[in-house]
């Protein structure tokens, strides 16, 4: 029976720090006047607004930053986000973007125009978000407030380790990539990448019982390693223990083991892992 490469399981372990989120959207305004469609005028986002104008909710097809009059700080639900104030959320969506829904903008003459903002999404970043009233025949687009924006990503990668087994133990070298030993995703990085940092062998690289082959860890680079299928027949199956790092474009680090057993036996017998023999590093990453 040929196991290898095949994923059987998943008891390697897992550690990663995770941050917390920011702020979330609030509900809307309850409406004081009928709603209207909101039109959508290059990249801006024109609001008509009644005080209190009831916001798309998020997450349908039309979610987006949407600028919601009120005409005293008394409409303003408690935690919204407040035109002239700094927003600070979490990115929440390939490829690293977030979209606030509703910026409140307390306006002294009335709720009678329509408000532009942009509707976003926002990546990664710091964002001027401009709310404006918008040009007229014979005026131009007038800045109301503007705010900053800043979307970051505090969370780190999530990652679920494979278990592999070699068969049969005729010493041959098999290649397994970091991606083999950890299946890494990120919120905000679709581009995350997975290296090794170390490997260790619960067998001597060459004991009584398992041939004469030597080495039976090879790292052609911090991603791709060769593992010798072999154990010592005297003894309770080898492991192999590969130790992995994610970090995301933000600095947010996930690191982890996964293990490679080569068993004794066919037997259905656990493989043991003892303590490490030995442990050599993996090359650097960059
Ligand atoms: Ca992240
Ligand atoms: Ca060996
Ligand atoms: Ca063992």
């Amino acid at each position: 029976m040929r196991r290898f490469p095949g994923l059987v399981g998943g008891s390697g372990r897992f550690s990663g720090r995770k941050g917390s989120s920011a702020n979330g959207t609030r509900d809307a305004l309850t409406s004081c006047m009928p709603r209207m469609p909101y039109l959508l005028l290059g990249a801006l986002c024109a609001l008509p607004i009644g005080c209190g104008d009831e916001a798309e909710p998020a997450g349908s097809a039309a979610a987006a930053l949407v600028a919601v009059c009120t005409e005293t700080t008394d409409d303003v639900p408690d935690g919204a986000w407040l035109c002239g104030t700094d927003r600070v959320v979490e990115c929440d969506a390939r490829p690293g973007t977030a979209t606030p829904a509703e910026i409140f903008v307390v306006v002294s003459d009335g709720c009678g125009e329509r408000l532009l903002v942009e509707p976003g999404p926002f990546p990664l970043g710091d964002h001027d978000v401009v709310v404006q009233k918008p040009a007229a025949a014979s005026a131009p687009a007038v800045e109301v407030c503007r705010s900053r924006l800043s979307v970051v990503d505090t969370t780190a990668p999530t990652a679920i380790p494979a278990h592999t087994e070699l068969w049969p133990p005729n010493h041959k070298l098999h290649v397994l990539s970091a991606a083999d030993c950890a299946r890494v995703a990120d919120a905000c990085d679709p581009d995350l990448d997975v290296h090794f940092i170390s490997a260790s062998s619960d067998e001597p690289v060459d004991a009584e019982g398992d041939g004469s082959h030597a080495p039976d860890i090879v790292f052609r680079d911090s991603r791709v390693v060769s593992l010798r299928a072999e154990r010592q027949g005297t003894s309770n199956g080898r492991v192999y223990t590969l130790g992995w790092q994610a970090r995301d474009r933000a600095g947010n680090l996930a690191e982890g083991t996964c293990t490679v057993d080569v068993p004794h036996d066919q037997s259905k017998r656990p493989t043991i892992a003892d303590f490490p023999a030995y442990s050599i590093q993996a090359p650097p990453a960059f």
